[in-house]
Order: structure tokens, then C-alpha cells, then sequence
């Protein structure tokens, strides 16, 4: 099952009209996290460590969601043009690195798609569609496996 056109253009229009609200974005993604798993709380080091800040003044909370959206853009445009999804050798050593180090496991990894699908269906409703929901997951999940098999590598 080959990724069109199509598919990489509903992504990438789909972040095009979230990008410029990216600060809200991630922190719906944060909070649907935590809705749907209270205890990963724990495995980010920078909530841990800093008692009753709100979510809201975290820094590094917008950057990494950032960067999960943008590295699930580049995974849509790599499977459109190549069929698979190749991340550089360095950021997936340090993802493999960081994730280790938290204790995230698989089924981790379904909590994080569900609460970004949801937070991009209430971001760009209009937009919305079976379509658009098939190309993230997809784009996501090959993502999420190379983060996967890089860490059973280091296991
Ligand atoms: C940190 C991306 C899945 C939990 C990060 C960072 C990025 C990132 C870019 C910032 C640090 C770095 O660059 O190494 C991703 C991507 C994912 C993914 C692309 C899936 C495709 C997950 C999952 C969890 C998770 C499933 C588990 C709930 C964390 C934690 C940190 C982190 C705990 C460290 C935060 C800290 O303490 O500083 N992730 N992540 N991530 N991620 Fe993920
Ligand atoms: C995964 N890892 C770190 C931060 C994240 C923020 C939003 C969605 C997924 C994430």
C-alpha cells in the first residue's frame, strides 16, 4: 500500500494551518496525553521537576511537540517519495536516547497518535476527514516505528 500525493498534501496542508497556533497545539496534545494516561506525567523530566508551574509555562513543552509534528511531516513526504521512513542517524539516536531514559514503552506510542489525531481534528475542523486521519496515522505510525526498532537495538 504505496502513500500519494495526496496523502503527503493532506498532511502538510493540515500542519500549514496549524503552525502558526503551534503554542496551543502542543499543549492540547500534552493535556490529551495526560487525559488519556495520567501517569506519563512522570517520564517528562521538566514537569516533574517543577512542582505547580502550570502546563502553559514549559518551554520545552511546545519545542518537542513541535518537533513531532514536523518530523511526522517529513516521514509523510519520505513515504511518498521513497515508501519508507528514514530518519537521520543522529536524531533518532538522541530520540532513542531520550525515550530510553523516560521508560517509554510501545504502548506508549498509541496513547501519543490518538492524542494528536484528536488534537488535529479540533484544530482544523473543516478539514477533517477519513482521509486526512489515514495519511497522519500512517505518517505517525512508520515514525514511531523507527524510534521503536531503534530502541529495541539498544535494548
Ligand atoms: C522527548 C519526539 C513519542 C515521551 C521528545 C523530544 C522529541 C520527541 C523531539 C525532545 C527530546 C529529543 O529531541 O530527544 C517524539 C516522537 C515520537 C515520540 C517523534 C513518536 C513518533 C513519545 C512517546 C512518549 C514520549 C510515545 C511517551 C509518553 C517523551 C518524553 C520525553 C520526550 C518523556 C522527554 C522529555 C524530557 O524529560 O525532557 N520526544 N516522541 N514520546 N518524549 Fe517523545
Ligand atoms: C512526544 N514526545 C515528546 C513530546 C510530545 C509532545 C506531543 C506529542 C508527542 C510528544
Amino acid at each position: 500500500m504505496g502513500f500519494s500525493e495526496t496523502q503527503e498534501e493532506l498532511v502538510l496542508r493540515s500542519w500549514r494551518a496549524m503552525k502558526k497556533d503551534s503554542e496551543s497545539i502542543a499543549l492540547k496534545v500534552f493535556f490529551r496525553i495526560f487525559e488519556i494516561a495520567p501517569g506519563a506525567k512522570q517520564m517528562f523530566s521538566f514537569l516533574r521537576d517543577s512542582g505547580d508551574v502550570p502546563l502553559e509555562n514549559h518551554p520545552k513543552l511546545k519545542s518537542h511537540a513541535v518537533t513531532v509534528f514536523v518530523l511526522a511531516c517529513e516521514s509523510a513526504t519520505q513515504l511518498r517519495k521513497t515508501g519508507d521512513v528514514k530518519v537521520r542517524e543522529a536524531t533518532l539516536k538522541r530520540l532513542r536516547a531520550t525515550h530510553a531514559n523516560a521508560g517509554v514503552a510501545d504502548a506508549h506510542f498509541e496513547v501519543v497518535k490518538t492524542a494528536l489525531l484528536d488534537t488535529i481534528r479540533d484544530a482544523v475542523p473543516e478539514m477533517w476527514s477519513p482521509e486526512m486521519r489515514g495519511a497522519w496515522e500512517e505518517a505517525y505510525d512508520q515514525l514511531a516505528a523507527a524510534i521503536k526498532e531503534e530502541m529495541k537495538k539498544a535494548a
